[in-house]
């Protein structure tokens, strides 16, 4: 097992180092360790839900050309419209009352739910693994919502065995069918080698009416058994399943109008009408429908096991109770886990029980993870569109072309409404992710850096590959360009990491503390081997260091603003030699209404936008971009290296104060001049998120008298403090809940997140719960805490999702729904902070 070699590898590495400190050599062979920490990486997370865009759909991660792809779909074909209404891809047009992961874990398994009262239907969906990683299982089970509405589940599985046309070699067969309803399947992938793949009923009744002489409407279309079509259906073309499944259904209805009498036909055969056939005689290909109606009003529901074995494996998964036992052990491992790494309290002003706020934050940390997907394909890229700096108008990247394809490993904020990787949004989710499992954050981060461009060092803004990811992104958004940058949240999750391994280093307990018990043993793996083990870390950091510097350089060189155009001002104010004038910076890629690139569009800027603009943030992600570098030349024991860093960082922070912090405003501000009016600098001050990133993001030194005035104008009811969180913009600002009202105003967890976290850094005092006066930083701390964990618990209680931002006039959850990106950082406020 790999954790006691592991544990076999760390005591050698122990005794290695003795023997270094006494000798001044290192013989342990740590690239062989990190080999077997790949190793397992890779096997405990190649299988899972990661076409989270699918309410539930399965690819391998890392197998490209001929991955095994599953998906589920259901509709009510009791319905005559009910094709209409079969689902498929998460999307909030199709008004589920509710669905989403109660629980999981990528490397574990867990328990997805359905509520779908349009289709009468409670679907429970169970994805287990054996626990090498190799075998699973998918356990569907069903009831109706309502048991006295006469009404079909007909569960639809599509299974593609890709690859077929490129070597083929690849294919997916039925062996074996066992009676009507249970089939079994012979596989073979390039990649994955031979597999079984069976198809078992548990129980449940099929729609049928013995009134009828028979249920089979036109030759095949029966409803009162299994149904199995297949086809040959392209790799590239597998995503379209529910339009393959329609049309082909639709075709066949045809078929059956033309071709039978017109005579009224009995309502009770339309589910065998809705049911799939092979009127086209097609060939069996790699491509499989499997079709399940079952008649929900019949009592006890419905239940069946879809299961993938690897042949020559020595862990098949071959009977029902075995998989009954699996769900057992999963769900309580990933509970246990989940109590390891959280604590709930019943604070005097939190509402909601122990209990439920337990249960609210491990379904929401149990949907970040969900999301998580794996993506391959093309992406679209503009390399030559320049923008026009003089009338910053609307940006069209009409030069698009293909490049890749690439891979990608990521979470993503939102299954319904943006299953994609998102730069600004995923250093957010490692920020949550880390604290449950170090490891698969990291794996995550290394997948993101792998995508920086080795010649420029861009990464783009959005990933979005191949036409699955694309066919849910307007139009518009689809182009990336290497010009525009984004915040690097990712090296603030970086950053985070490495501190606590740099902490770490030469604690070696921490790894045992990791292990859960179940049933009486330990179980059998750890995830925190990067977190708790330098050298693995260093591995890591060596891989990644060359791409990040370029990255780094990148952001630096594209976003660089233009300070000479404040020479002279500066020269009068008496500051310009104490400027460092390498660390001024703006966003490239601004309208006149839009800034994207910052990620906070819609908060105001300066009027007009010109060049000389210099932006408050941009500087402030650059200070943790360069600590990043810093912390990893640490690690990496590049001391020249970790010295320059750190004088860039130094440089960063004075320049904040020197050139962003108006005195007259008492905040942050982004400086223009105004050319209209004897070219004076002007400060833009815009009291928000912009104005407190430099705190957000721990940039003030620890003694600067500045922390106090931000302590206060977060605390000022008058402008952002809110029942409900800190407002994006301020109450007193111009374009408060002006125009499309993004960032002007809106509650937005992730800025609220990093003040939390910045006040338990700036004051420790926060979190203890001593007596007497408390400082108005520690009055802020659990205000702001309670506020705003209790309102993200009360809109789910009472609209059932974690929502993308939050009103600030009454607190209820606006944009999109089911978002369970950053989010999610609410599970960190209540169970750890
Ligand atoms: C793990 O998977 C990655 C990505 O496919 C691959 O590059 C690497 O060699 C694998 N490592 C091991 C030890 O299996
Ligand atoms: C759905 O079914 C599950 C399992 O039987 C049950 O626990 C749950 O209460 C049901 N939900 C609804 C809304 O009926
Ligand atoms: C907001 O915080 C204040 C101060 O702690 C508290 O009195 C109030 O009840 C909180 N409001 C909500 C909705 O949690
Ligand atoms: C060792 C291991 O975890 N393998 C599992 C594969 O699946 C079977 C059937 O469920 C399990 O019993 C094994 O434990």
């Amino acid at each position: 097992m790999f954790n006691s070699r592991l544990k076999l590898l760390r005591v050698f590495w122990v005794v290695a180092n003795i023997a270094l400190l006494v000798s001044g050599t290192v013989n342990v062979d740590k690239l062989e360790e990190f080999e077997e920490y790949q190793k397992f990486t890779n096997e405990s997370l190649l299988w899972a839900p990661y076409r989270s865009n699918c309410y539930f759909g399965i690819t391998p991660r890392y197998v490209n050309e001929s991955p095994l792809v599953m998906g589920i779909m259901w509709f009510n074909s009791l319905n005559q419209d009910g094709l209409q209404s079969l689902r498929h891809f998460a999307t909030p047009q199709d008004k589920l009352q509710k669905y989403g992961w109660e629980v999981y874990d990528p490397r574990i398994g867990g328990k997805e739910i359905f509520i779908d009262e349009k289709n009468n239907l409670n679907l429970t969906v169970y994805f287990v693994k054996s626990r090498n990683g190799e075998n699973w299982s998918v356990r569907v089970h069903g009831e109706p919502l309502d048991p006295q509405l006469p009404s079909t589940a007909s569960i639809v599985l599509y299974f593609s065995q890709n690859g077929g046309e490129i070597d083929g070699k690849s294919s997916l067969a039925l062996i074996d069918q066992d009676g009507p309803n249970d089939l079994k399947f012979f596989g073979y992938s390039q990649e994955l080698g031979e597999y079984d793949l069976t198809v078992r009923d548990n129980f449940g009744q099929y729609f049928n009416n013995p009134a009828h002489d028979t249920m089979e409407v036109a030759p095949g279309s029966d409803c009162s058994k299994t149904s199995h079509l297949s086809l040959q259906v392209p790799g590239s073309e597998v995503w379209k399943a529910r339009d393959i499944f329609q049309s082909l259904v639709s075709d066949s209805i045809r078929d059956i109008l033309e071709t039978e009498d017109k005579q009224e036909r009995p309502a009770d055969l339309i589910p065998s009408i809705l049911t799939i056939r092979n009127i086209y005689n097609f060939n069996p290909g790699n491509f499989h429908y499997v079709q399940k109606t079952f008649d929900l009003s019949k009592e006890g529901g419905f239940e069946f096991d879809t299961t993938y074995n690897k042949l020559e494996t020595t862990q098949s998964i071959s009977t029902r109770e075995q998989i009954t036992e699996l769900i057992t052990w999963s769900l309580n491992e990933i509970n246990a886990r989940f109590d390891k790494k959280f604590n709930f309290e019943q604070g005097s002003d939190l509402i909601g029980s122990v209990d439920d706020k337990r249960k609210f934050a491990l379904e929401t940390l149990s949907n970040l993870l969900g999301g998580i997907g794996y993506f391959h394909g093309k992406q679209l890229i503009d390399r030559e569109t320049e923008f026009d700096e003089s009338q910053f108008a609307e940006i069209k990247l009409l030069n698009a072309k293909e490049e890749g394809p690439f891979d990608l490993f990521t979470s993503i904020p939102s299954r319904g409404f943006f299953p994609r990787g998102f730069y600004w949004d995923e250093g957010f989710h490692l920020l949550q992710i880390m604290e449950y499992d170090f490891d698969l954050a990291f794996e995550i981060l290394t997948s993101w850096f792998e995508m920086i461009e080795d010649d420029s060092g861009w990464i783009a803004r959005e990933i979005i590959l191949g036409d699955e990811a694309r066919s849910k992104v307007p139009q518009e958004f689809q182009v990336q360009n290497p010009n525009i940058a984004n915040p690097p949240t990712l090296l603030l999750a970086f950053s985070e990491m490495l501190s606590r391994a740099i902490e770490k280093i030469g604690d070696f307990d921490d790894v045992n503390n990791e292990q859960v018990m179940f049933n009486g043993k330990l179980s059998n793996f750890v995830t925190n081997n990067l977190e708790a083990n330098s050298d693995l870390l260093t591995e890591y950091a060596k891989k990644i260091y060359p791409k990040l510097l370029r990255h780094y350089n990148w952001f630096k060189e594209s976003q660089a603003g233009f300070i000479d155009e404040y020479a002279e001002i500066f020269e009068e104010e008496g500051i310009w030699d104490k400027i460092h004038k390498s660390e001024v910076y703006r966003w490239v890629g601004r309208t006149f209404t839009h800034c994207l690139p910052s990620g906070m569009d819609d908060y105001p800027r300066a009027q007009p936008p010109d060049v000389a603009e210099l932006n408050v943030d941009a500087l402030a992600w650059v200070g943790v971009m360069t600590r990043s570098m810093k912390q990893i030349g640490h690690v990496l024991k590049l001391t020249d290296d970790e010295t320059k860093y750190a004088e860039i960082e130094h440089n960063v922070i004075e320049n904040l104060d020197l050139l962003h912090w108006s005195e007259k405003d008492n905040c942050y501000c982004d400086i223009s001049i105004d050319f209209e009016d004897e070219e004076i600098k002007e400060f833009v001050c815009h009291e928000g998120y912009i104005s407190l990133l430099p705190f957000a993001l721990k940039l003030i030194p620890k003694d600067s008298p500045k922390l106090g005035k931000i302590v206060a104008l977060m605390s000022d009811s008058n402008k952002i403090f809110s029942e409900f969180g800190l407002l994006s913009l301020s109450r007193q600002d111009e374009y408060f809940g002006k125009d499309e009202n993004y960032w002007r105003g809106p509650v937005w967890m992730n800025i609220n997140y990093l003040c939390l976290d910045a006040m338990r850094y700036y004051y420790p005092e926060v979190t203890l719960g001593v007596a007497g006066e408390a400082s108005d930083a520690k009055k802020l701390y659990q205000s702001l805490k309670t506020n705003l964990s209790n309102n993200v618990y009360k809109v789910w209680k009472e609209q059932g999702y974690c929502y993308e931002n939050y009103s600030p006039v009454d607190g209820h959850g606006t944009g999109a729904e089911h978002f369970t990106g950053w989010t999610a950082l609410v599970v960190n406020i209540l169970g750890r902070f």
